[in-house]
């Protein structure tokens, strides 16, 4: 018996591995004030704005070598990710005010845009039903250098260009701000990076991290939005973009994937 809870205690410290193997957003800053994040690691989660999941990572991914997995990007895991269960309270922010989000750390090569969507709970959003959000798009980053090289001596080529995704290994920090016009009322908000790096392999990756936010302000607009499983089709360009070619050109046009930005 002893030799099968070795087996078990290997089996587990290799899941706890999978787990940390991408990174997280341990905590985020609005003006002076710094929330902590989701870690998986505490369970129950602490009370806090951010939402939880059941695998740690954000990872909501598509292999077509798993086939017949459905193409989980239309899924509910794509809300705010694997089995998203909402924060037990919510950070405050003004509107035209930025949160700045820290990540613990990204692994370098996950070619890929960093994307900020808000979706409107109406009421309280720790007890909304995610599958009744509806994101609009506040945000987008994507291709930033279609050069081989690196823009910054002091980070290295992937010879693949220098994504948005880049800068969460680059310096662990991301942002989004919240437009000025938009009205006050408790929100979502979903910030994603994805990994085009696998797409040879026909393999997206996405990886959400939802919030919930009490914006203030006097703005009055109300986005219309569309439902997390609507976000993303599957014959966006983006979804077969070709990362590697062509070989020793710069990088082609990159369309980041979802619905147009909503400029407030
Ligand atoms: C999560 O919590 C564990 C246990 O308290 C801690 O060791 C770890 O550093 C935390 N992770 C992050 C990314 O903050
Ligand atoms: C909020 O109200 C809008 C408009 O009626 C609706 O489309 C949306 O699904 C509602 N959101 C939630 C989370 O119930
Ligand atoms: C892109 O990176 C190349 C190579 O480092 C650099 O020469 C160029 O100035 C960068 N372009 C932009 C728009 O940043
Ligand atoms: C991280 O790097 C990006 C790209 O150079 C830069 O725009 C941003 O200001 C940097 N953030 C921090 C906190 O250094
Ligand atoms: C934001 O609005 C709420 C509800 O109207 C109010 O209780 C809170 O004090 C406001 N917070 C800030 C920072 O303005
Ligand atoms: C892509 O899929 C969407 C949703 O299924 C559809 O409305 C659209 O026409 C398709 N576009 C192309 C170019 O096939
Ligand atoms: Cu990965």
């Amino acid at each position: 018996m002893l030799f099968f809870k070795i087996n078990i205690l290997v089996l587990l410290s290799t899941v706890m591995k999978y787990v940390a193997a991408h990174g997280t957003i341990p905590s985020f800053t609005v003006g002076t004030i710094t929330y902590p994040g989701y870690n998986y690691s505490i369970q129950p989660p602490i009370k806090t704005a951010a939402w939880s999941n059941s695998i740690g990572e954000a990872y909501v991914g598509y292999k077509d070598s798993e086939s017949p997995t459905p193409w989980r990007l239309n899924s509910d895991d794509i809300i705010c990710a694997q089995n998203g269960t909402p924060g037990a309270t919510s950070a405050t922010i003004q509107a035209g005010q930025k949160i700045i989000f820290h990540w613990s750390t990204w692994p370098i090569g996950h070619l890929g845009p960093v994307i900020t969507y808000m979706a409107n709970c109406n009421a309280s959003c720790q007890t909304v039903d995610k599958t009744k959000l509806r994101f609009f798009k506040i945000a987008e980053s994507g291709l930033l250098n279609k050069s081989r090289s690196s823009p910054y001596p002091d980070y290295p080529s992937t010879g693949n260009g220098f994504w948005a995704g880049d800068i969460l290994s680059y310096n662990r920090t991301s942002e989004a701000t919240i437009p000025k016009s938009l009205a006050p009322g408790n929100y979502v908000v979903r910030h994603e990076t994805m990994g085009m790096q696998h797409i040879f392999l026909k393999e997206i990756q996405a990886y959400p991290f939802c919030f919930n936010f009490i914006v203030n302000g006097t703005g009055t607009a109300h986005p219309k939005g569309v439902l997390g499983t609507q976000l993303y089709n599957k014959n966006e360009s983006a979804f077969s973009y070709d990362v590697y070619g062509p070989a020793n050109q710069t990088l082609p046009d990159f369309k980041i994937p979802g619905p147009p930005l909503w400029v407030g």
